[in-house]
């Protein structure tokens, strides 16, 4: 398959609606961006919910409510977030697995994460790969730095391939703690995907000033890519990010350029193996 899987990540769990007011935090405005997303090319939305507060949230209630809605308003693939906030229990990011979702993500490590720690003990990531695997949904395995790809490949070896069959992964690069946003740890990354089974696919997400040297590299290595302000509020240098869709449609453009045009949702399940819209797994 020759297009592009474009996922846009539109809120994270790191930026405050008080500085960043384009941010989507409640269902509404989520809504709309997954609809507006869609409409210009992307396939895949990374989901983090808030509350009524616009603080970052678990809660089962609401994600379960926005699966819903995204399902039944847009046709996106719905990928939640199971990383949540670096303060979010083990046992609540296990939970998000039984919000109904198309997807979710799933990090293959502990990492640095600016000031904070964001935790992924062996034993947790065994737990959520097990959990998508008996409750039908497919992961998208998270890699913050190059070791982490060879915990993907122990986790396949001894615990067997995911719901769907398929290996996608998404290499979250220029966070600072893991590995830098520059086309050689794209390439290491890249090469280390020998090691997984054949046909695993590959995403690529550049956090704050790295968002273009990476999906440029992505692009040019055969990946895939990941934007979104949960990523960036930068647009360029001395510009802010106006909304999702800016970033989307840049990517967009990209991805023609190269062309490799934004893949279909209906093409975009068949490359990561997550059933037809409708159906149930
Ligand atoms: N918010 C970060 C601590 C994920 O969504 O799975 C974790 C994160 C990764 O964003
Ligand atoms: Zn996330």
């Amino acid at each position: 398959m020759s297009g592009t899987l474009i996922t846009v990540a539109p809120t994270g769990a790191e930026s405050a609606k008080a500085d960043v007011p384009a941010l989507p935090v409640t269902l509404e405005e989520l809504v709309a961006t997954g609809r507006e997303c869609q409409a210009l090319g992307a396939s895949v939305i990374h989901v983090h919910v808030r509350d009524e507060r616009a603080l970052p949230t678990l809660d089962q209630g609401r994600l379960r409510e926005t699966v819903a809605a995204l399902r039944s308003e847009t046709g996106l693939i719905v990928q939640l977030s199971s990383g949540g906030a670096v303060t979010d229990p083990e046992e609540a990011r296990l939970a998000v697995v039984g919000a109904g979702p198309d997807m979710a993500s799933c990090t293959m490590g502990t990492v640095n994460f600016g000031d904070d720690v964001f935790m992924n003990r062996w034993e947790f990531i065994v737990a959520l790969h097990a959990r998508m695997q008996d409750a039908g949904v497919v992961p998208e395995y998270e890699i913050f730095d190059l070791g982490q790809l060879a915990t993907l490949a122990r986790l396949l070896d001894r615990h067997g391939l995911p719901f769907g069959g398929r290996v996608h992964v998404d290499f979250v690069m220029g966070v600072p703690g893991g590995m830098p946003g520059t086309t050689e740890a794209l390439v290491a990354c890249k090469s280390a995907l020998r090691d997984l089974p054949v046909g695993a696919t590959f995403s690529a997400t550049g956090v704050g000033r790295s968002t273009l040297p990476v999906l440029l590299a992505s692009l040019s290595a055969g990946g895939h890519l990941r934007v979104g302000m949960e990523d960036t509020t930068s647009y360029a240098r001395g510009r802010k990010v106006e909304s999702n869709m800016q970033l989307v449609a840049r990517a967009v453009g990209f991805a023609r350029l190269a062309e490799r045009p934004p893949l279909s949702p209906a093409d975009a399940r068949v490359l990561l193996g997550v059933p037809p819209h409708g159906s149930s797994a």
